[in-house]
């Protein structure tokens, strides 16, 4: 069947794109336009209805056979973006015989079945129409580019090397086998499974890209964790009061670092408490303090122990700050900085930690990242097969070698599996 559908946004707009892939695709320039277009060509053309009326005056550009986004002949209509135009032309398509209108995702579906793109350049595209930020886009494109399909191919290929290298020596006995090809078969496949694991643990980097990057601030009650949210935004987020235990709700302020979507998180002050809401409070913040990418630990100079009943689980991204060191210091401890809230003191050197901080999570963020379960789930696949490559047997070893190809291969192309195809084009919208 040929298919058709609106490709622009639905509703009034400057110039809509109704888009048609099939092998009819050129009945319908016949039909519409009464002219033989070159492809590749923008050309003006009257449209005509089936009782030869012009009801609008479109761009009509035509794609041949396997030069189209598609594969397939295509036509596009670049008409008014009225709704009554658009209805028109998608009512003139569906009186064509052959004609249907798209579902949903179809135009990039029968792009993969035509060997245009494959399914990580399919996922890709339809992150790149979701895109928001500017790091959201950068790493669609990766996917929808080569990078990450490339990534994907030269393990494929260098998997067949090692089947490659079995296959020329099955008909050793086991005692002839030289010994460098059980050696070279194994460097492989232990490199590849190395690789693979340093992908997978990219995963946790694509969840910062899509919420952004956490920062709690985190401390025992009065210790100005408030105060700090509310100079770091600029803003009033929080209630300040020497009252400890002001704040018992999280509160979040998302700012834009440098480019970074941050999150800034003030918490409860974690003290024991009788006080039903406050014990709810310190719940929430302890729990905060186990997600989040960056935690700032305050403590009260004026404290002898300014951060007692606080599990300090702290990791190279974390911040031990002291404030209040306009009062007198009590403590003994050796923090990353010591500030004054109050008196504006070494705040902006806060700042400066705080930043590099946020860039070294973000800066060793660079390549494309893992990004669907899909993947993998046939990434652990293959990496479990390439764990069962041991021993001397040459045909065990392929058994399992071609098991971790059919996992890699199935990342960029589903072979027999209609419903993860269906979940993976439903995705997209009608049209697209
Ligand atoms: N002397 C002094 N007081 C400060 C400083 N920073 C904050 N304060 C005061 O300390 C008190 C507590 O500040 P908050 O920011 O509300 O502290 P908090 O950690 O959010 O307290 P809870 O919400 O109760 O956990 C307020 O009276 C602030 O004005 C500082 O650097 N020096
Ligand atoms: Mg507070």
């Amino acid at each position: 069947m040929t298919i058709y559908a609106l490709s622009t946004v639905p509703g009034k707009s400057g110039v809509a794109v109704i888009r048609v892939s099939g092998q009819l695709a050129k009945v319908a320039i016949k039909k519409l336009t009464k002219k033989a277009l070159k492809p590749r060509e923008a050309t003006l053309c009257k449209l005509y209805d089936h009782k030869d009326s012009v009801f609008d005056q479109a761009v009509v550009v035509f794609f041949e056979d396997k030069k189209s986004f598609t594969g397939e002949p295509v036509v596009e209509f670049q008409t008014h973006g009225s709704l009554s135009i658009i209805s028109k032309l998608l009512d003139e398509l569906s009186m064509i015989e052959g004609f249907r209108l798209a579902e949903p995702g179809e135009f990039t579906k029968r792009a993969y079945l035509g060997g245009k793109i494959n399914l990580v350049q399919a996922e890709g595209l339809a992150d790149l129409i979701d895109s928001e930020t500017e790091k959201q886009r950068e790493q669609a494109l990766m996917h929808y580019g080569n990078l990450l399909s490339d990534k994907y191919f030269s393990w494929s290929e260098e998997i067949k090397t090692c089947l490659a290298l079995i296959e020329a020596s099955i008909d050793f006995s086991d005692e002839d086998i030289p010994k460098n090809l059980l050696n070279e078969i194994r460097k492989i496949s232990l490199k590849i499974k190395v690789e693979i694991n340093e992908f997978l643990k990219t995963e946790k980097n694509a969840n910062i890209i899509k919420e952004g990057l956490r920062v709690a601030i985190i401390g025992r009650p009065n210790s100005g964790k408030s105060s700090l949210i509310n100079y770091l935004s600029r803003k009033k987020i929080a209630i300040v009061s020497k009252k400890p235990g002001t704040t018992r709700d999280i509160l979040r302020s998302q700012e834009n670092f440098f480019g970074v979507p941050v999150t800034l998180i003030d918490t409860a002050g974690i003290r024991k408490s009788n006080d039903q809401i406050e014990k709810e409070g310190v719940k929430l913040a302890e729990k905060i303090q186990k997600t989040a990418h960056i935690k700032i630990y305050l403590g009260s100079n004026n404290d002898k122990n300014p951060f007692s009943g606080i599990h300090l689980d702290r990791t190279d991204n974390d911040l031990l700050v002291i404030n209040k060191t306009d009062l007198k210091k009590k403590h003994n401890i050796k923090p990353n900085i010591s500030i004054s809230l109050k008196n504006e003191k070494k705040l902006n050197i806060l700042e400066k930690k705080l930043e590099k901080k946020i860039k070294n999570i973000v800066s060793t963020n660079t390549g494309a990242f893992l990004n669907k379960k899909r993947q993998r789930n046939h990434l652990i696949n293959a990496e479990k097969s390439l764990n069962m490559v041991t021993g001397k047997d040459l045909e065990i070893m392929s058994i399992h070698i071609r098991d971790a190809l059919k996992s890699i291969d199935s990342i960029t192309k589903e072979t027999d599996n209609e419903e993860v195809l269906g979940i993976i084009f439903g995705k997209f919208c009608i049209g697209k």
